[in-house]
């Protein structure tokens, strides 16, 4: 069945719901349209820091069971030891240099001056918090979400024809009731999803969680240092793919926003942990769930349409402090978004809860 709708700023993309050409059209047309000139010089001399940053602090550690979708399926969503140790659930990342930004990417991204910086060593969640760890803090504590106090949340859902054509972003509603707990407002629970990030949470209740375990949410530098584990990471049209093609994240494969063909097994959030982990032991850097960082978004920023989610919050609403949020989600695609690298960066106002952001947490070594 083919269709046709409006994009904002009035352009038609016409496809077909089970049209393979429409998917191969659109990436083609996102690769010409969204890719800034690379050129293979300024690819060679970027090099990624140190490889061996994971360090000997790890050894006889609890490393998580993870990277495979059998792994993630029966994972608890809590990791070993938790709450008998501090550092349940992290890595020890060796403190190094590193370029910080990358010139394979969009504009956003490019090195200031030659990008070398020095991160400190730091420890980091080998996953996204999930909601099981999620609810344990909210248990001991008796915290109360942003928004739960604002009476919603910014959700995605696969909008129809119809929709596309009355507004724009019409993939973005505001749902009265969404909250962490309640992923599509009241009625929903979290049945089936506690080894899924937490979601709709602000940057507030990401620190709060943090700082409930003594720890703290890395700065941008921190988790590109630790998104690249040792390498330069991948260019604006790379996918994340393995060696035999498959995809190696949880993405979007088809045509945003009406087609997501989960050719990677997931369509919307997925288990943390069902992919293979990074260099560094990590898992989902990239993908699933957007990443919130503890820094205020400064430079450039290109617009996506993906939408700016402030755009379908309640009228009235003051606008917060932008803040940037690493690594991808479920919604990058080849033809939208496409940020699904570790240098890649998007912004989001910090009190903003949305359905495909969430955060991990880091404890920095002493000075
Ligand atoms: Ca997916």
């Amino acid at each position: 069945m083919a269709f046709s709708f409006k994009l904002k700023g009035g352009v038609a993309l016409y496809g077909a719901y089970a049209g393979i050409a429409a998917v191969a059209f659109a990436a083609a047309f996102a690769a010409t349209f969204a890719a800034p000139s690379i050129s293979a010089a300024s690819a060679a001399i970027f090099g990624g820091g140190s490889s061996n940053a994971f360090d000997n602090l790890n050894r006889s550690r609890p490393l998580a069971a993870l990277g495979s979708e059998q792994q993630c399926a029966r994972y608890s969503g809590l990791p070993a030891r938790w709450r008998d140790d501090p550092r349940a659930g992290m890595v020890h990342l060796h403190g190094g240099d590193f370029v910080f930004g990358s010139k394979l990417g969009y504009e956003d991204e490019r090195p200031a001056g030659d990008g070398n910086t020095h991160v400190a060593g730091f420890w980091i969640d080998q996953t996204d918090v999930t909601n099981a760890q999620f609810a344990a803090f909210v248990r001991a504590t008796g915290y109360v979400s942003d928004a739960e106090r604002q009476g919603g949340a910014v959700v995605f859902h696969t909008p129809t024809r119809e929709e596309m054509n009355a507004r724009d972003l019409a993939w973005w509603s505001w749902v009265k009731g969404a909250a962490w707990n309640h992923p599509s407002g009241p009625g929903s629970n979290l049945d089936g999803r506690m080894n899924q990030p937490v979601t709709m949470v602000t940057q507030a209740d990401a620190l709060a969680y943090a700082h409930w375990l003594g720890r703290d949410l890395p700065t941008e530098a921190e988790w590109e240092y630790a998104g690249k584990a040792g390498h330069q990471g991948a260019d604006l049209d790379t996918a994340p793919r393995d060696a035999h093609g498959k995809p190696g994240a949880n993405y979007w494969q088809g045509v945003f926003p009406v087609l997501d063909t989960g050719e990677d097994g997931h369509v919307g959030l997925s288990p943390v942990g069902c992919y293979a982990a990074n260099d560094f032991r990590l898992y989902d850097m990239i993908g699933n769930a957007w990443e919130w960082t503890k820094d205020v978004y400064t430079g450039p920023h290109q617009s996506h349409t993906n939408g700016d989610t402030a755009a379908v919050a309640p009228l009235g609403r003051r606008h917060d402090t932008p803040m940037v949020i690493k690594g991808g989600s479920f919604l990058c695609a080849r033809d939208y978004c496409v940020r699904y690298r570790a240098a890649s960066r998007e912004q989001q106002e910090a009190d903003l809860p949305a359905s495909h952001i969430g955060f991990r947490t880091v404890s920095r070594d002493a000075a």
